[in-house]
C-alpha cells in the first residue's frame, strides 16, 4: 500500500517512523511519503491561505496551491483523504474498507480547513474523495487525524501485523463487543488476584468466561454497541442484556 501525507507541519508525521508502521515500512509493506505543502506555492513568501470569502475569523486553504500538490502526488485510482471534523465519522468498517485500497493520500488541512473546491473538482474527475472526522471534538488540523487513521489502517494490511488472530477478537472487530479484561503474572499483585478462571486451565470456561465480561462491560460502557448488536451472532449461553 503506498500513502501519501501532504501538511505544512510534515514534523507531525514523524511518529510513523516508529513501532508497527515503521517496521512495515522498512519491511516494503508500506510505502509512506510525507510532503511539505508549501513546496508546492509560488510566491516568495510561501503561501497556502487567504482570507475567507465572505468574511468571518481565520484563514482557508487556497484551491491553487492544493490542486498542483495533488495533481503531482495523486495516482490513477488513489483515494483522497480529507481528514476534517465535519466528516463522517471514521470507524473500524472504514479501517477495513481503506486497508484493501492500492493508494491513500491525505490531505492535511489547517485553519479554517481547505476551500471547498478542492474536494469538489477531484470528485467532478472521478477521484475517491472520503473527508472523515476521528470523533467529536476539535483538532487544529488534519495532521493527528491522519496519524490515527493511518495506523488503523496500516495494521490492517496484509502482513504489517504479527498475530492475525488478534485483529478479529480485539475491540471494534466485526464481533461488535469491546474487549474482555487482560491480566498477567504475578498471580497476585497488591492485594489483587488473577480471576481462578483463568488460571484453571480449562479452555471452555476460561472462553465462557471472557464472553461474559466482554458482554456485560460493553452493556456497562457502550449501551449503544448492545442496541446494534446483530441477534444472529449472539449465543444461547449469552444472558438477555
Ligand atoms: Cl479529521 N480534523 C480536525 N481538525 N479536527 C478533528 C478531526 C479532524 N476529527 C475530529 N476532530
Amino acid at each position: 500500500m503506498r500513502v501519501d501525507v501532504l501538511t505544512i507541519f510534515p514534523a507531525y508525521l514523524d511518529a510513523l517512523e516508529l513501532s508497527l508502521v515503521g517496521k512495515a515500512r522498512s519491511a516494503g509493506l508500506l510505502d509512506v511519503r510525507v510532503h511539505d505543502l508549501r513546496d508546492w506555492a509560488h510566491d516568495r513568501h510561501r503561501t497556502v491561505d487567504d482570507t475567507p470569502a465572505g468574511g468571518g475569523a481565520g484563514m482557508v486553504m487556497r484551491p491553487d496551491v492544493w490542486g498542483a500538490a495533488l495533481s503531482d502526488v495523486l495516482t490513477e485510482g488513489a483515494t483522497l483523504v480529507v481528514p476534517t471534523p465535519s466528516g463522517p465519522t471514521f470507524t473500524q468498517r472504514t479501517a477495513e474498507d481503506w486497508a484493501t485500497r492500492e493508494h491513500l493520500v491525505f490531505a492535511c488541512g489547517r485553519y479554517e480547513g481547505i476551500d471547498a473546491r478542492v474536494a469538489e473538482h477531484h470528485r467532478a474527475r472521478g477521484v475517491r474523495v472520503e473527508e472523515a472526522s476521528i470523533g467529536d471534538y476539535v483538532l487544529n488540523g488534519g495532521e493527528v487525524a491522519t496519524l490515527v487513521m493511518v495506523e488503523a489502517v496500516a495494521r490492517l494490511v496484509p502482513g504489517v501485523l504479527g498475530n492475525a488472530e488478534s485483529v478479529v477478537e480485539e475491540s471494534h472487530s466485526a464481533e461488535g463487543l469491546l474487549e474482555y479484561p487482560v491480566y498477567t503474572r504475578p498471580v497476585e499483585w497488591e492485594g489483587l488476584a488473577i480471576p481462578d478462571v483463568l488460571m484453571s486451565g480449562h479452555h471452555g470456561k476460561v472462553a465462557r468466561w471472557r464472553r461474559d465480561q466482554a458482554l456485560a462491560r460493553t452493556a456497562e460502557r457502550r449501551p449503544d454497541m448492545i442496541a446494534a448488536l446483530d441477534p444472529t451472532r449472539l449465543d444461547k449461553r449469552d444472558r438477555a442484556t
